[in-house]
């Protein structure tokens, strides 16, 4: 095999779980291109319709799914249908995510669990349901979506920084529970990305925009397109000897102190 073919998802199944936009859209993009049979899901009917009319529009047959990922019943029955109707999945990226940018000590404990259940539980419970068919299949890629948070904190986001740092951990986990059944499990750590997410942030006027551009080596925000890549490389053989492994994909924050005054 010529070493771009290592990067070819042909004949490949992946989901893409909260994929009707942002960069769950973007990475099922770049797999389709790449030659996968997109799958996705969301919680609202409206929005996988929506998200279904967005992929016709790229030239996307998808398939998708209303499912939230917090509900383990409904993830049971998704895979079951996927397995149904497209096959059995190869790749899985657990995308869905939430934010709620609350100080500490004013978050309640409900939310604070409302993220920590859909960013580190959701990954968890879809995980658990797809690994069986991965066995089967005697082969497997596993992309859970972590954070900067995965590694820094910062003021009001107490619980996405918890949720988002177990998830490095449950990777590292994932990796070693079931590398010997050939899936690989790996992060990708977006850095600060324009997506509905950041959308708060980036409104005029707010001064945590230009406090990123002067964290980032880059001078810019992320673009969805930039994961486009580094998705394509953990979904693919290129990466089959890479394992538990966090890719941060983020202009460099990572490594900056922070412009010199
Ligand atoms: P986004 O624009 O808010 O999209 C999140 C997606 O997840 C939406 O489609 C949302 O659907 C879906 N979702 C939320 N809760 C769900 C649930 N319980 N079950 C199923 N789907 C659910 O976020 P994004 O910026 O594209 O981020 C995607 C992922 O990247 C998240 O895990 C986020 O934490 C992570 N991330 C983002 C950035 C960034 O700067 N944007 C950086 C690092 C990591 P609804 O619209 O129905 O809620
Ligand atoms: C925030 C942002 C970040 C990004 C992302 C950075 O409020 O700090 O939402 O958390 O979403 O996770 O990697």
């Amino acid at each position: 095999m010529g070493v771009m073919d290592q990067f070819s998802l042909k004949g490949k199944i992946a989901l893409i779980t909260g994929a009707s936009y942002g960069i769950g859209f973007a990475i099922a993009c770049a797999y389709a291109e790449a030659g996968a049979t997109i799958v996705f899901n969301d919680i609202k009917d409206e929005l996988v319709q929506q998200g279904l009319k967005e992929y016709e529009n790229e030239g996307i047959k998808a398939f998708g799914y209303v499912c939230d990922v917090t509900k383990e019943e409904q993830v049971k029955d998704m895979v079951i249908k996927i397995e149904q109707e497209v096959g059995i999945i190869d790749i899985l990226v657990n995308n869905a995510g939430i934010i709620k940018r609350i100080p500490m000590c004013e978050m309640s404990a409900e939310q604070f669990r409302q993220v920590i259940d859909v960013d580190l539980n959701g990954p968890f419970i879809v995980s658990k349901e797809v690994i069986p068919g991965m066995m089967k299949k005697g082969h497997g890629k596993i992309i859970n979506i972590c954070s900067m948070m995965s590694e820094l904190g910062r003021e009001t986001v107490s619980a996405y920084a918890a949720a988002k740092g177990g998830l490095k951990m449950l990777t590292k986990n994932i990796a070693s529970e079931f590398g010997g059944s050939n899936i690989q499990c790996n992060g990708i750590g977006p850095g600060y990305i324009a997506t509905p997410q950041t959308a708060p942030l980036r409104e005029e006027g707010n001064p945590f925009n230009s406090f990123i551009i002067s964290k980032t080596p880059a001078a810019r925000w992320g673009t969805p397109e930039d994961l486009m890549g580094p998705a394509v490389f953990l979904a693919s053989d290129a990466s089959n000897f890479v394992n538990g492994h966090i890719l941060y994909v983020d202009g460099g924050i990572l490594s900056y102190i922070g412009k010199q005054p």
